[in-house]
């Protein structure tokens, strides 16, 4: 396995509460992306703390070694995850989303734990880049404070496949203009986007992963035939052309949300992205849990647990790139509805039946030994001086000849056929 671990271990600062926090900065790699690259790596990344604790907030980001971060439409994080023997702990996407643990919660950190980095960094220039997944860590040594433990429940649309993404056609959904998948996908008996929990205990904290165009991932619950919305992490978008690019935030569940789970309740995810405007290809819908084993909580049948989530950062400078400045230039997709064009366009079928008629008329008294009409081989002959002449007088007199033709004997006939 390749070793990209070169660390850069920053104790940037002892935070005041909870006692004895530390904030972790490591950087892993540097990592090397070639032109276009787009492709998912593992590597053992031994970028961890030093001692057993707790981590309670993670945030990602990208850096160059200069401590600059990529612009996103220069380089940007597809995704990476932070996997822990053997089981995703973290994730990050594009929207580079704060992942914390509710005050009093956080995740179980031993030296002996095993990491790898699972990474998909994407270079959108011809140049090659070196680039460091930076990662800080709030971490809490053990025996500082009291902590209580929750784990990671993965939930993912396309649960349990390497590459785990669906694509969303422009027009799929419905006349609502957006798309959620796996509900309207149509496929029977999806469970892939399907979790069931295997102890009692206490969700205390979600947010959503999407790809442009996305507009929320929903978390819902169901026992025993009954089925309630637990969440939904909306994708706050800071681009002014609306929900078409990496320029979003994800919301996140507030610090006080509880809800009491049982083991064999079902939780499930969804994606819903917008169909009105645009394809969305290898789009993703993801939505990593953080539950805390024994612990109880609101029942979601009896209270309503689904309340608005906050977004876990603001607008990121390195986002603000929106480009598409007005060219000057007419717009060719209307090129054909342009007078000129659209009228050729009803004389046309004239102009079909003339031009041979009109070409071998002009051509014949002409140059009777270099013009014969045989087939496509005009431009063979275009070195003949008279060729290209004869060619601009047989496509203007071939265009007086059709709109002579359309008026006079077409147009006739159709209103006949119309009236
Ligand atoms: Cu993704």
């Amino acid at each position: 396995m390749r070793r990209l671990a070169l660390a850069t271990v920053l104790l940037l600062a002892l935070l005041a509460a909870p006692a004895q926090a530390e904030t972790l900065t490591y950087r892993f790699g540097p990592v090397h992306i070639t032109p276009g690259q787009n492709t998912i790596e593992f590597a053992g990344n031994d970028l961890k703390p030093p001692v057993d604790g707790w981590i309670t907030r993670f945030t990602p980001n990208l850096r160059y070694a200069d401590g600059t971060i990529p612009r996103v439409d220069v380089l940007h994080l597809h995704h990476g995850v932070w996997l822990s023997n053997g089981a995703p702990l973290f994730a990050a996407g594009e929207e580079k989303t704060v992942i914390s643990a509710p005050s009093g919660y956080g995740w179980r950190y031993r030296t002996s734990d095993q990491w790898v980095m699972n990474h998909m960094i994407h270079n959108l220039t011809p140049t090659p880049a070196d680039v460091y997944i930076e990662y800080e860590l709030e971490f809490v040594p053990e025996g500082a404070t009291p902590i209580t433990e929750v784990q990671t429940v993965w939930l993912d649309v396309m649960g349990g496949t390497i590459y785990p993404v669906f694509d969303v056609h422009r027009g799929a959904g419905g006349r609502d203009g957006r798309y959620t998948y796996p509900d309207e996908s149509g496929r029977k008996g999806y469970s892939r986007n399907r979790v069931t929990v295997l102890a009692d205990g206490v969700l205390v904290g979600t947010a959503g992963h999407l790809h442009p165009g996305g507009l929320w991932t929903d978390l819902q619950l169901e026992r025993g035939g009954r089925k309630v919305r637990l969440f939904r992490s909306r994708a706050k978008y800071f681009e002014p052309a609306g929900s078409v690019s990496w320029d979003a935030a994800m919301e996140a569940t507030p610090e006080t949300w509880r809800v009491g789970v049982k083991r064999g309740d079902v939780l499930s995810v969804s994606a819903t992205y917008d169909s009105r405007r645009a394809s969305w290809y290898e789009a993703m819908g993801i939505m990593p849990i953080a539950f805390s084993r024994g612990g109880s909580g609101p029942d979601p049948f009896a209270v309503d647990v689904d309340v608005p989530g906050r977004i876990t950062h603001g607008h990121l400078s390195e986002n603000r790139n929106h480009g598409g400045s007005f060219s000057g230039l007419a717009d060719p997709r209307r090129l054909l509805a342009a007078p000129p064009i659209a009228w050729l366009g009803v004389i046309s079928y004239g102009i079909f039946l003339w031009h041979l008629t009109v070409a071998s008329l002009l051509a014949l008294p002409a140059d009777p030994q270099h013009f014969s009409a045989s087939g496509l081989g005009l431009a063979t002959k275009i070195d003949h001086l008279t060729t290209p002449i004869l060619l601009a007088l047989s496509l203007a007199a071939t265009t007086a000849v059709a709109a002579a033709s359309y008026y006079v004997i077409e147009l006739p006939f159709l209103r006949r056929k119309d009236g």
